[in-house]
């Protein structure tokens, strides 16, 4: 009982208060929130995809760890490098690195932040056969969310909020197998290889966290968020803080408070591995054919279907919640 306690107290804290400015009243004092940067957080998302596809084994894919590397440190981050051979489905060892940046390491609260920057080696989605053994460029599936915690991390590096943070960037979460080559359930696996690595060998041995937050497909216009199932499952009253923190922003066209589905991804093996309770915020709508939008993997993954407001939307939520922990 005590533990569950200690996990859930300072959520309930936060949803208690409802806030529209930077600057927030509570019993005890002021937080002050730095303002997240649209404009800046697009950049960031726009470099990633000028290396070109980030798929495990290639050029591009070097050279934004490298970068990645590089601009968490200048935003003043403790990094870690953890490298690993991982096995795809189909047998092919991708030299695999998952980046990790961590602030305030005196902390012992720690909330984790995480998103996958790997591209995903085929648009196995595209609707011309052609361009199916493309690669995807990615902009919205892996460096929007990427580009969403840079920005967070620049300002985190400016100004601390009372807990520590730590940011991994994931890789290898995009080499699933197609639907196309068969595999059924025991597909289901051959996903997120990055972070079931991660969970299995975390970079801090038996490291936990307070809770966790995925971002998945965080840039297109108009996105909407719905409460993703397996989120509800494990950490309802974080998919419940950021809900509702969200909402008082006035961020509710984004992030709806509807039932999502129920999505294999990065936060899964989190969950179920780590014990972190850990929620994806993934653009979910119910009425398109994959529930992703219609670019999703394909070769239009490309920066036109990024947009300024709904990073800033996700964003600025994140700030919220992250400035409210105590
Ligand atoms: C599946 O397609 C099984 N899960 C979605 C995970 C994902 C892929 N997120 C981005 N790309
Ligand atoms: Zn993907």
């Amino acid at each position: 009982m005590r533990k569950i306690l200690i996990l859930f107290l300072p959520i309930f804290q936060l949803l208690a208060c409802t806030h529209t400015t930077k600057s927030e009243q509570t019993s005890e004092k002021t937080i002050s929130v730095p303002v997240f940067s649209p404009d800046s957080a697009y950049l960031y998302v726009k470099k990633q995809v000028d290396f070109g596809a980030r798929v495990p084994n290639t050029i591009a894919h070097d050279a934004c760890a490298g970068y990645l590397v590089s601009k968490l440190k200048r935003f003043g981050a403790e990094v870690i490098e953890q490298k690993a051979d991982l096995k795809a489905f189909d047998g092919t060892i991708l030299k695999s690195v998952n980046i990790i940046g961590s602030f305030n390491l005196k902390s012992e609260t720690r909330i984790l932040l995480l998103s996958h920057w790997d591209s995903r080696p085929w648009a196995d989605n595209d609707p011309k056969p052609e361009n199916r053994k493309k690669p995807v460029m990615a902009a919205n599936d892996g460096a929007s969310g990427v580009g969403v915690l840079l920005e967070m991390a620049r300002l985190i590096g400016k100004n601390q909020p009372e807990v520590g943070v730590d940011i991994i960037f994931l890789d290898s979460e995009d080499y699933g197998q197609p639907e196309s080559a068969g595999g059924g359930q025991s597909s289901e696996d051959s996903w997120c290889l990055g972070t079931q690595y991660w969970a299995q060998h975390p970079h801090v041995p038996g490291y936990q966290a307070r809770f966790g937050i995925l971002l998945d497909m965080v840039g297109a216009p108009g996105a909407t968020f719905c409460r993703e199932q397996a989120s509800d499952y494990y950490a309802s009253a974080v998919v419940n803080a950021v809900w509702g923190q969200a909402k008082s922003l006035g961020f509710g066209q984004y992030f709806k408070d509807e039932k999502g589905g129920a999505i294999t991804d990065d936060h899964i093996y989190v969950n179920k591995i780590t014990g972190i309770p850990t929620i994806d915020i993934i653009h979910y709508d119910p009425n398109s054919g994959s529930g992703f939008g219609t670019y999703w993997h394909t070769t239009h993954d490309i920066m036109d279907n990024v947009d300024k407001n709904t990073l800033n939307a996700v964003g600025t939520t994140l700030m919220h919640v992250l400035y409210n922990e105590k």
